[in-house]
């Protein structure tokens, strides 16, 4: 009798050799300031064999970031380093300076148990207090099935997720494409008409494709001298 539950046991073993690892990124405290403003813009990155696995939510000016994001990867070896890195978001084409990283050894989380974890940042340069993460992180023993399963599911997310980025894009565009010129005014123009004046109008032209074709508009003239120059042309 005992020897077929060992037997069982050995099956089910065997059958769940795959993990799925589940991630509750709770909070950020003193975090480091990355801003003029005295503040920084914090998201968390996480990768998993090299390859990016999650990425959070930008916190606009929060040293002390509450996240509450909670996320699933499939994990098939569990010899593996889960790497961490808190960046502060930027505007603009430079990098997104570094808040600190952090290493976690999957197999050093106990299968199937909770584990709750302070994580403290470093920097390779640096020796500056750079604050710590809260996590909770439970490994997951699985089938192969289940391990596919949620390797769909995430494909399907991120691809919902790209969308839906594409569409906020297109809006923003829509919206960030706004210019608003206002012309004031012309000084010391060329004389053309044969009784010493012009009458200007002015183009404006985006990309090589005419916009906006202003009229005929008054030229402003502050002072005698200057009409006077005008007037030579
Ligand atoms: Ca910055
Ligand atoms: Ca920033």
């Amino acid at each position: 009798m005992q020897q077929s539950t060992d037997t069982e046991a050995e099956l089910v073993a065997a059958h769940l050799k795959y993990y799925r690892l589940e991630i509750h990124l709770k909070e950020g405290k003193d975090l480091a300031v990355r801003d003029w403003s005295g503040s920084s813009d914090p998201y968390v990155k996480f990768k998993l064999g090299g390859k990016v696995v999650y990425k959070s939510r930008i916190i606009y000016q929060n040293l002390n970031p509450l996240w509450d994001e909670k996320f699933q990867v499939p994990v098939r070896n569990v010899n593996q380093t889960l790497s961490l890195a808190v960046l502060d978001y930027d505007v603009g084409p430079l990098a997104d300076d570094p808040m600190g990283r952090a290493k976690i050894n999957l197999s050093s989380l106990e299968a199937n148990i909770l584990m709750e974890k302070k994580i403290e940042l470093h920097e390779s340069n640096t020796s500056e207090y750079l604050g710590y993460l809260m996590i909770d992180f439970k490994l997951v023993a699985v089938s192969e099935d289940e391990l596919q399963n949620i390797s769909s599911r995430r494909k399907q997310q991120s691809t919902a997720k790209r969308a839906s980025v594409r569409a906020s894009n297109t809006k923003s565009q829509l919206w960030t494409s706004v210019v608003t010129i206002v012309l004031l005014e012309g000084k010391n123009l060329i004389s053309m008409d044969d009784n010493g004046l012009s009458d200007p109008y002015v183009k404006f032209k985006l990309d090589g494709e005419e916009v906006q074709k202003q009229g005929t508009i008054g030229v402003v003239v502050d002072s005698a001298e200057e009409f006077n120059q005008f007037k030579k042309y």
